[in-house]
């Protein structure tokens, strides 16, 4: 495998808006993140990815951009970007972008132009149909509730919007538009971007005809990703964006695609595929529920480990896989993984230790880092979120009580990934001077990065030395490129891996169980290298605790 210089680094994804907040308008801002690099230096990461920072009327909190060459005011300046990338470089730190191009804002200049003249070219940048028998032309239900065919005013026609009715697809059959996405992306590169963290890119390529689908639902229409799932020709597309782009500036690309089946890994993460790898969202993906959150299945602790192991032995032989927890679309990862009694400090360090070990590159989300949790939500009107009312929506229409879609929507909403970062034991958790746009969690006095920094066995302080010993002198090799081979698989509770190279080799356990368990070594311990426990392990037999997680260099 020819080695790439990303291979090896750790990533930490920053949700702007919820990162810090130097202005007190209650917003985070380019200035809070420049102020935390060297936080983030010191936490040793590598990579960070920015959620988007473009101009944008924040309907779906940036994903819908309505200036792709111009920094969001709440965020700051172009020249505030300038100096947050010079300062990044300083500290051999990468920066890559959000790069949101399956639509953009209705605000952006395209679009006006677009409803301006709904039979001129600008029209064609975007999926402008004439409706049937005065309906929509087809049956497609939005990511986000309704029906995906929005009537453009004073025209007998529609536009076509996977997500929000403000999110209008571009057209990317139109080779118009692609050149001008291409223009912009290779613009951002030139001022020195590493590369970007792409976007909901599977569904740029539709089915022209848009036929109706059999629905799936009460209203009846039917899910909007199934008609993008069954289409051929993505990946002429997404060859065309690289080889216009990022094959052109060596730039690291990660891929926001789901249900990429084993026969397409090679395509999209092996060594000449359309992105530098792929987030597993495997682990994610199990709380699918047939309609919506309200008939998520719950996550059995098995199937989460069989969604890792089987995702880790699918792709080692292909490429490599971006490896999360939880991000700005999920809930935190401790509360939505974890039991009751694993929703604590031992509970994150066990997440984050079977995670960041793992072959492939760890993103860590902001927050992930100290153990932040699920925020608790009063009422539906606390939450900020699109995608969370319309599910609250979608659980009453289901017969759900006020209480009872609320506690679903405070499971799953995306608004507990982006409460804000939790600095201080302090008014806003340290977050801001002002009130925040969307409010604290009310246990920032026991999670905050102040309070951690001064507790030697805190997840701060875990967090850093587990990213040390991945990337340590001794064992970055082995983490980077050992292969993985599941240890322990019978054991009830443990979540257990070998990490292995050139006759090294590395053990990994996490017990996620009650009782303290004993195993047979199947290969003898020779040297603890990190452990959430002070207990050293016994000779002949593997001891792990309740929620002990333990990394040791095997015989
Ligand atoms: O998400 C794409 C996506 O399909 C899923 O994340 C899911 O539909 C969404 O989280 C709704 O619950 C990307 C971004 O990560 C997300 O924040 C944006 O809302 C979406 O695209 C539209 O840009
Ligand atoms: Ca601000």
């Amino acid at each position: 495998m020819q080695k790439k210089w990303w291979h090896d680094k750790v990533a930490y994804q920053i949700y702007p808006k919820s990162f810090c907040d130097t202005n007190g308008d209650g917003i985070g801002d380019l200035r809070g993140i420049i102020s935390k690099l060297d936080y983030l230096k010191e936490l040793g990461v590598d990579i960070i990815w920015l959620s988007p920072i473009y101009k944008s009327p924040f309907v779906d909190q940036g994903y819908d951009i309505s200036d792709y060459y111009a920094i969001a005011e709440e965020f700051g300046t172009m020249e505030e970007f300038d100096e947050l990338l010079a300062e990044a470089k300083k500290r051999d730190m990468y920066l890559i972008m959000d790069l949101v191009v399956n639509h953009c804002s209705d605000k952006h200049e395209w679009f006006q132009k677009a409803l301006a003249d709904p039979d001129g070219p600008y029209a064609d940048y975007f999926y402008f149909r004439k409706g049937k028998n005065g309906n929509p032309p087809s049956n497609y239900r939005s990511y986000f509730g309704g029906n995906c065919w929005e009537p453009v005013p004073g025209s007998d026609k529609y536009y076509f919007h996977m997500f929000a009715k403000e999110q209008p697809d571009l057209n990317w059959e139109n080779p118009k538009l692609r050149e001008e996405i291409y223009r912009m992306i290779n613009w951002w590169l030139d001022k020195g971007l590493a590369g970007f963290r792409i976007d909901a890119i599977i569904n740029i390529k539709k089915d022209l005809a848009f036929p109706d689908m059999e629905p799936d639902g009460d209203d009846g229409l039917a899910s909007c990703w199934r008609m993008v799932e069954n289409v051929e020709g993505v990946d002429a597309l997404l060859e065309d964006l690289k080889n216009h782009t990022f094959a052109q500036k060596d730039a690291f690309t990660v891929g926001e695609v789901f249900n990429i089946g084993v026969e397409d890994l090679p395509d999209f993460i092996g060594e000449n595929g359309h992105f530098s790898t792929i987030f597993d969202f495997s682990a994610h993906m199990l709380s699918d529920g047939e309609h919506g959150w309200y008939d998520a299945p719950p996550i059995s602790f098995d199937a989460w480990k069989k969604a890792i192991t089987d995702s880790q032995m699918r792709v080692q032989n292909v490429g490599f896989e971006a490896n999360i927890i939880e991000n700005h679309d999920e809930p935190r990862g401790v509360s939505r993984f974890l039991p009751d009694y694993a929703q604590n400090a031992d509970g994150a360090k066990m997440l984050g230790t079977v995670s960041v070990l793992l072959r492939g590159i760890p993103f860590i989300y902001q927050g992930q880092e100290i153990g932040m949790q699920n925020a608790r939500w009063n009422s539906v009107d606390e939450f900020d979120d699109i995608s969370t009312k319309d599910q609250y929506r979608m659980a009453r229409e289901a017969g759900l009580s006020d209480a009872e879609a609320l506690a679903v929507c405070s499971v799953m909403s995306r608004d507990n990934a982006r409460t804000p970062m939790q600095w201080k034991d302090a008014p806003q958790a340290g977050f801001t001077s002002g009130t925040p746009w969307l409010k604290v969690n009310d246990n920032y006095p026991v999670i905050n990065v102040e309070k951690e920094e001064g507790q030697p066995d805190s997840v701060l302080h875990y967090y850093r030395k587990l990213i040390a010993l991945r990337k340590s002198g001794e064992y970055r090799e082995l983490f980077t490129y050992g292969k993985f081979e599941p240890a322990y698989e019978n054991a009830d509770h443990v979540m257990a891996y070998y990490r292995i190279l050139q006759g090294r080799r590395v053990l990994v356990a996490a017990n996620f169980g009650t009782d303290t368990i004993e195993l047979d070594w199947e290969v003898p311990a020779k040297k603890v290298l990190l452990s959430n426990k002070k207990r050293t392990n016994a000779e002949n037999k593997l001891i792990l605790e309740k929620c002990e997680v333990f990394v040791t260099e095997c015989k």
